[in-house]
């Protein structure tokens, strides 16, 4: 029978304010399994939560959610996953039973089954796991992950099983930022080959876009930021051509982008990879007459909407979104990885930076503040 640990984490006590803490970690309960986080890498993500952005932040939290972990010991139960194995935490559960339709399709990755506690900050039986060694007062949980930490409990839907040969410092990269670039555009826009592709944002996420557009054959792939310290890499990975946005005078992203177009109607595939709301704008509206696609990935600021006129949507053009690139999470992440293992998918240039211990990872919010940082992978 499994024991509470003691152990450290670094606890999101309020708007950026994080500390390193001793906690205790509750055993899993039935259908859940608690690992011990091995690497940890920091996703934009875990920053907007601490600033006070997310309409459903809570405090006080464990945040993290890309992370590479082994499980020490598993509830009632639990059949997928035994102690040992290696896995890679999901925020995008994947519950397979026969009764749920998003499961079931191959449209969607949107299982909802622990959704609604996921959000609340508790595992599924409405309660958390964590509490504070000093005063016993409950801690949050975050995304269905909280990896910030050296012990979390997740609920066993939320577990990728991968190859325990994997290197963890490297497979936690595909808990959210790169497999979703990747799956944005493979999995949820279908980039076809010869296709024209517009990338907004080249952080982590939008470099894999730009990665997985080369992957799929995009003729044009224009990448797009107001930090030109992105654009060495963004070229590496296959864009055609970099825009720094912010130097364009007069004129506007989006007539430059319809311009340099390969039609002179527009781009093909557009992506939004910044969470700015008039960013996501200008991604539709230099999407191609007709058939244009864009989709976003960039997440807003509670109280930020999306706006266009209509026009722009009647005349063809379609505004998509996507959570985790639409994969589905037990299914295709121990895929990802094996990729990754076989030499077939490289994603070594996404890590930038690389710190020790659970407090590493303030240095890790440092460097992502630094702006020449993709993934800083903290290994615990
Ligand atoms: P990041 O902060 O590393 O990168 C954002 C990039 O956008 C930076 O290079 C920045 O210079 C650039 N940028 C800022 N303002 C810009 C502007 N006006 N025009 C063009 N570029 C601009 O972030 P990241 O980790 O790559 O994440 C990107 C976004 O995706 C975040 O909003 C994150 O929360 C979100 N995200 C969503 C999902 C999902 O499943 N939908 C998954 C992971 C991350
Ligand atoms: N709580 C936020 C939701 C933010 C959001 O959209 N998150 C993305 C993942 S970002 C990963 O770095 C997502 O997949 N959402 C689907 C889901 O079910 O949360 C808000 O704005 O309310
Ligand atoms: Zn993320």
């Amino acid at each position: 029978m499994a024991q509470p640990i003691e152990c450290k984490a670094l606890v999101a006590f309020g708007v950026n304010d994080l500390r390193e803490v001793e906690i205790i970690v509750a055993p899993p309960k039935a259908g859940e399994v608690r690992v011990k986080v091995v690497a940890n890498a920091l996703c934009h993500t875990d920053i907007y939560t601490l600033s006070g952005a997310d309409p459903e932040g809570l405090f006080p939290s464990i945040l993290g959610h890309e992370a590479g972990a082994i499980v020490e010991a598993i509830g009632e139960g639990v059949t997928s996953v035994a102690v040992g194995d290696h896995v890679v935490p999901g925020y995008t559960p994947q519950c397979k039973e026969a009764s749920c339709i998003f499961c079931a399709s191959p449209k969607t990755n949107m299982c909802p089954k622990i959704r609604s506690t996921q959000g609340k900050g508790l595992m599924p039986d409405n309660t958390s796991r964590f509490t504070l060694k000093s005063d016993g007062s409950t801690i949050f949980h975050f995304m269905g992950c909280s990896t910030f930490a050296e012990y979390t409990v997740l609920a066993e839907i939320s577990c990728a099983k991968i190859n325990p040969e994997a290197d963890l410092k490297k497979a936690c990269l595909f808990g959210c930022g790169v497999s979703t670039g990747l799956g944005a555009v493979w999995n949820t826009s279908k980039v076809e080959k010869d296709a024209s592709v517009a990338v907004f944002g080249l952080g982590a996420v939008g470099l894999a876009v730009i990665q997985g557009a080369k992957e799929a054959g995009a003729k044009q792939i224009f990448a797009v930021d107001i930090n030109p310290k992105k654009f060495d890499m963004a070229k590496q990975l296959g864009a055609t051509e970099c825009i720094n946005s912010a130097e364009l005078g007069d004129k506007s992203i989006t007539s430059v982008l319809i311009e340099k177009s390969q039609t002179g109607w527009g781009i093909d595939n557009t992506f939004d990879c910044t969470g700015i709301t008039a960013v996501m704008r200008n991604a539709l509206e230099c999407s191609h007459r007709g058939w244009g696609k864009c989709c976003i990935i960039g997440v807003a600021a509670s109280g930020h909407e999306i706006s266009t006129r209509p026009f722009n949507l009647i005349i063809g053009r379609q505004w998509m979104g996507t959570a985790f690139g639409g994969f589905k999470t037990r299914d295709d992440v121990p895929k990802l990885v094996e990729r990754q293992m076989a030499g077939t998918l490289n994603i070594d240039h996404f890590i930038t930076h690389n710190f020790k211990g659970v407090a590493g990872t303030l240095e890790a919010i440092e460097a992502l503040h630094g702006g020449d940082c993709l993934r800083a992978v903290v290994e615990y």
